[in-house]
């Protein structure tokens, strides 16, 4: 894939591909709300707001792939939400059609099927299970790109990213760390040049205590880190889960303004 797009590129996953692309010798085209610093050479910058559909599609215009990591990334109201992870992502895959691009990797998150319980184990194929307005941004994401794909031939691979930090601080994050190398794989393995059509993959890196399969997926990866390397620190830093916490996967996301 020759251009490649990174939308969000000033955001915490951002700034970890972009030196992940600056350290393979890739060309990136980056973008985001706000200005970006630190541009190197193998970057082109371009500043905008994805919910402006003519910034959008010029944005896109040769663009071979997206990596989509702009949005809201944490829970907040929905009207808060609707401009980043609705209008703004229609927008793009819009603009992906019109511009012929051939795929969108999109940030999607495990909050999408965070109402299953922590003793579940969950593949890719799963019913949505959303814990949030957030998650349920989600949810429409994936199914914009299910539609994108079967009906535009837009190919997407989205990954339901699980708690992306340097080092797991929370008994949670035993079963949700994803890890920043595990990340890099992540995308690498949906940047590939044979088809791979819809899909859906978990980020996570390979903890023991995972809630996720992703054997079923066609996405080729394969991490390597394990959040129980860091066990005795987490123990350390005392943090301890509610019961509804321990009880569902989206932990906090579920806690906020639970009701049943
Ligand atoms: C996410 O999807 C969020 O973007 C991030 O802020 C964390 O809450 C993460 O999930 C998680 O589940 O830990």
């Amino acid at each position: 894939m020759k251009k490649i797009v990174l939308t969000g590129a000033g955001g915490s996953i951002g700034t970890v591909l972009r030196a992940h692309f600056a350290d393979t010798g890739r060309p990136l085209t980056i973008t985001d709300i706000r200005e970006l610093s630190g541009v190197r050479s193998s970057e082109t910058a371009v500043v905008g707001d994805l919910s402006d559909a003519a910034f959008t599609r010029a944005l896109l215009q040769d663009a071979d792939a997206v990596i989509h990591m702009a949005g809201v990334s944490t829970n907040k109201s929905f009207e808060e939400i609707l401009p980043h992870n609705i209008v703004a992502l229609n927008n793009l895959y819009v603009a992906a059609r019109e511009q012929g691009v051939r795929r969108v990797i999109f940030a999607s998150s495990n909050h999408a099927t965070g109402m299953y319980t922590t003793n579940t184990t969950l593949t890719p194929q799963v019913v949505f299970n959303p814990d949030s307005y957030y998650g349920l941004s989600k949810v429409f994401g994936e199914a914009l790109a299910r539609m994108f794909w079967e009906k535009h031939e837009v190919e997407s691979v989205c990954l339901r990213i699980g708690s992306f930090l340097q080092k797991p601080t929370s008994p949670r994050h035993l079963s949700t760390w994803l890890s920043f190398p595990d990340l890099c794989a992540l995308v690498d393995a949906s940047l590939v040049d044979e088809q791979l059509g819809f899909e859906i993959v978990y980020g996570v890196s390979a903890n023991i205590r995972k809630y996720w399969d992703n054997s079923s997926s066609r996405v080729a990866y394969t991490p390597t880190d394990n959040a129980e390397t860091f066990l005795a620190d987490i123990e350390r830093g005392g943090i301890k889960l509610t019961d509804i916490e321990a009880r569902y996967q989206g932990g906090d996301y579920v806690a906020d303004d639970f009701g049943r």
